[in-house]
């Protein structure tokens, strides 16, 4: 046994930065890099980790209090041989791990910087302030475009370290001339990001930096709150499911490892009243959350529509079996790796699908010889011109006459309300070397099918490169994924929320059909329709694949 001293170890840019969090006590037995405290500078918040194992006998700080590197944290009691944080990540967990933290729960919060106060009509540039360690960043999500009005403090852009990712606020308020990043450039302290021009009086103002407690979480809020569903919505759906009540602007202060575990349950941090210190949300605050919103969505399907995230969360089920932790090493050797970003927005979006609609899938065949041999005709026809007619594209032509023939398909659940569009975005799922994404044909109905298979191969080429902008993804009304190129029979497609239904195929094979007097030998696609019973009876959608299929079989009825 021996009682030692755990400090601060060295935490970078941020010294003299305010405990906001104690999160163990006296009599606690914590793990090697488990977190103690969390720490919260101007920039960001931080968990401070245990560098060793053992039993904490005193703690040594208390709420508010302003540590540094080698302020002692608490007394630790180790048993001998106890587990010891590896000696360099000593150093590194205590901002490697901490920080790692805001990445996958919310981004960091960046004060605004105050540029050329003076510069009050003519056009600004923007540029990168001091973001911390965080030296050449890589731009991961452009946030305005030329010719968008912006106010001072909104995020321009989002990049993204090996440990965190952050928005870069606007210093100013006023109209973006020009957009001097792209995607994927590399950002450092002072690169100009925008030119704005008509800067008029809303300037980031010297408060906004200097004054953390006020300014830091308004950053850090919005990205939990507003920019994590809109980047999910890229991936593969459009609206946050959770429909908050009252959407508020107050601020929300969390620390980054409450934010990563409101993130895993869907639970907006904006809507929890926090119950800590300075009114900070606590675990047992989302908890509580989720236990509201459930007693509410046992209620009526309406509620339930509002919380589905919360309710596909672990535990919101009373009874269910918790995950179960396995020491796979046990059995035989095994490596690690992180899903891909696309695969943890994909997946929750996903997740929550699956578990709060309630899916149906009816299958069906089409005859599509007639179709394959004039689609091998036209790209015969038309080799030169560069543009590969695909199937794919005469599917999304049928999907948009069977939307219009049956409404009810392209719609949206809003509580007790459908939503009718009356316009018509087709998705198509994409397989990707990061993931799966679902880029959207804009106005199908008004496009022909050289004009969709040529957007169609320019979106798969920028899905399959990592280009895909949230508006490439977004207000799609139905989705159709193919696996027409690989294999397969059938199978069962999760429909893309807030859509109603979803549209699989896969490959086409040629099956012996009765003609009535001899078999034949017919090219068939097998189709997956799956659609959310709470919005489509059985009875409809077999009517809509009868009509998808019999518009595939022949094509000249899609002018009818
Ligand atoms: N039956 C038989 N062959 C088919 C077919 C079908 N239903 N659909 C496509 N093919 C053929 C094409 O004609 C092409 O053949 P040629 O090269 O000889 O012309 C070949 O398969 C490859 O097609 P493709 O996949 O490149 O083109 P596509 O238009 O069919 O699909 C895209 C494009 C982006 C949808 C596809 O590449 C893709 O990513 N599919 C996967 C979608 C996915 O992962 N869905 C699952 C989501 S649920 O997890």
């Amino acid at each position: 046994m021996a009682l030692i001293e755990v400090k601060v170890p060295d935490i970078g840019d941020f010294d003299e930065v305010a405990i906001i969090e104690v999160l163990v006590k006296a009599g606690d037995t914590v793990k090697a890099e488990q977190s103690l405290i969390t720490v919260e500078s101007d920039k960001a918040s931080m968990e401070i980790p245990s560098s060793h194992a053992g039993v904490v006998k005193e703690l040594k700080v208390a709420l508010g209090d302003k540590v540094s590197e080698g302020s002692v944290v608490l007394m630790l009691e180790t048993a001998d041989g106890a587990a010891v944080a590896s000696a360099p990540a000593a150093a590194t967990a205590a901002v490697a791990a901490p920080v790692a933290a805001p990445a996958a729960a919310a981004p960091a919060a960046v004060a605004a910087p105050v540029v050329a106060a003076g510069a009050a009509s003519g056009p600004i540039e923007v540029v990168v302030p001091d973001i911390g360690d965080f030296d050449e960043v890589a731009v991961i999500e452009l946030l305005v475009k030329v010719g968008d009005t912006v106010t001072a403090e909104q995020s321009l852009i989002t990049v993204e370290s090996d440990k965190a990712s952050m928005e870069i606020p606007s210093s100013h308020a006023g109209v973006v001339k020009s957009l001097m990043v792209k995607l994927g450039d590399k950002v450092a302290k002072g690169t100009p990001i925008v030119v704005l021009e008509g800067v008029g009086g809303a300037v980031a103002t010297p408060a906004a930096a200097a004054a953390p407690a006020a300014s830091a979480p308004v950053a850090a809020a919005a990205p939990a709150v507003v920019a994590a569903p809109a980047v999910a919505a890229s991936a593969v759906a459009t609206l946050p499911a959770h429909q908050p009540g009252t959407p508020s602007a107050a601020l929300t202060h969390a620390s980054p490892s409450i934010r990563k575990f409101a993130r895993e349950l869907g639970v907006p941090l904006a809507e929890v009243k926090g119950s800590g210190f300075k009114g900070r949300i606590t675990q047992s605050d989302v908890q509580n959350f989720v236990r509201n919103v459930m007693a509410g969505g046992l209620q009526t399907s309406a509620q339930q529509a509002k919380a589905p995230a919360a309710a596909a969360s672990e535990g919101a089920f009373p009874g269910l079996l918790p995950w179960p932790k396995v020491d796979f090493a046990k059995f035989g050797p095994i490596e690690r790796k992180d899903l891909s970003r696309i695969k943890k927005i994909s997946g929750a979006n996903l997740h929550r699908n699956w578990v709060v609609i309630p899916h149906v899938t009816n299958h069906d065949d089409a005859d599509i010889t007639e179709l394959e041999a004039f689609r091998v005709q036209l790209n015969k026809e038309n080799e030169k011109s560069g543009v590969k007619v695909t199937m794919l594209a005469f599917m999304i032509k049928a999907a948009v006459a069977a939307l219009k023939k049956f409404p009810e398909f392209n719609a949206s659940l809003d509580g007790d309300q459908l939503v009718l569009k009356n316009y018509f975005h087709i998705g198509f799922a994409a397989d990707t070397p990061n993931g799966l994404v679902v880029p959207v044909i804009k106005d199908a109905d008004k496009k022909g099918i050289f004009q969709i298979s040529q957007e169609m191969a320019e979106l798969a080429k920028k899905a399959r490169d990592g280009k895909l902008g949230p508006a490439d993804m977004t207000g799609g009304c139905f989705s159709i994924s193919s696996l027409g190129g690989i294999g397969g029979k059938y199978f069962t497609p999760i429909i893309n929320a807030p859509e109603v239904a979803i549209m699989g195929v896969c490959k086409s094979t040629i099956e012996p059909k009765w003609d009535g007097k001899a078999f034949q030998p017919r090219l068939m696609l097998p189709l997956s329709l799956s659609w959310d019973h709470r919005v489509i009876d059985g009875a409809a959608a077999a009517r809509f694949n009868v009509y998808f299929a019999s518009l595939l079989a022949d094509f000249r009825r899609i002018v009818l």
